[in-house]
């Protein structure tokens, strides 16, 4: 009966764990802007995004399917299964991230479906560039995915990269989606950012308590060595 308690408390733990695994939190953030996806079934394009889209159907100010938590899901049954995804064809799309503050990053997590029977290919490539402003971006970053990488399984299955090539501290992040040699269809669900908040390099330090300690003391001496006269005088009376 113990025993059974025992591996009943260790079951649910270990479910606990897998379930904290299949969630990718990350940074949250702040809004992305992109041409959006294909007007096509009710599903192609950005379902949940509330930003503003201008007349060319260009998004801006929002977030919606790419951070909306949902990572992967099946598209089996049909057209309007696409919705939780953004599809573009025979383009190399430009998004733009705003992670809503400076950040460290440690990893970028891309989150694409893979379905060649109906033309759903992995990019080729993803280009990186980082910005702490969102006006001057540094040199771009090449992420290439390898013929393996680039066929994750069968139809309806899952591409799940990392992005991140080196370290890089960024408050906005483009990406630009490389469309591969078929130029057709990309299908993204989700971008995840990982990484710690940072602090811009030209901000004024705070002093640490070992500086602070440091400047007590030498104003404790100062005012010893204003106070050695008067001793000197009293001692001469
Ligand atoms: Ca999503
Ligand atoms: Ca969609």
């Amino acid at each position: 009966m113990k025993l059974d308690k025992t591996l009943g408390q260790l079951f649910a733990a270990t479910a606990t764990l897998f379930l904290a695994a299949s969630v990718h939190a990350g940074i949250i953030v702040s809004s992305y802007s992109m041409p959006d996806g294909a007007d096509l079934y009710g599903a192609y394009f950005d379902n949940l995004y509330n930003g503003a889209s201008d007349s060319n159907r260009y998004l801006s100010g929002g977030t919606g399917d790419l951070t909306d938590g949902v990572l992967t899901s099946s598209v089996a049954a049909g057209y309007g299964a696409w919705a939780p995804y953004v599809l573009w064809i025979g383009q190399s799309p430009k998004i733009i991230f705003d992670l809503g503050g400076l950040y460290a990053l440690t990893d970028v997590t891309a989150y694409f479906k893979y379905y060649p029977q109906a033309a759903v290919y992995i990019p080729g490539s993803v280009s990186l560039r980082f910005s702490s402003d969102g006006v001057s971006f540094g040199s771009a970053q090449q992420r290439l995915f390898d013929n393996t990488e680039r066929v994750p399984g069968g139809n309806d299955s899952n591409g799940i990269y990392h992005l991140l090539g080196g370290s890089a501290t960024a408050q906005f992040v483009e990406l630009t989606l490389n469309n591969g040699p078929e130029n057709y269809w990309l299908a993204l669900s989700e971008v995840v950012f990982d990484g710690a908040t940072a602090t811009a390099v030209n901000s004024v330090p705070e002093p640490d308590t070992g500086e602070l300690l440091f400047g007590a003391a030498i104003a404790l001496g100062l005012l010893r060595i204003r106070q050695e006269p008067k001793r000197s005088a009293r001692r001469m009376w």
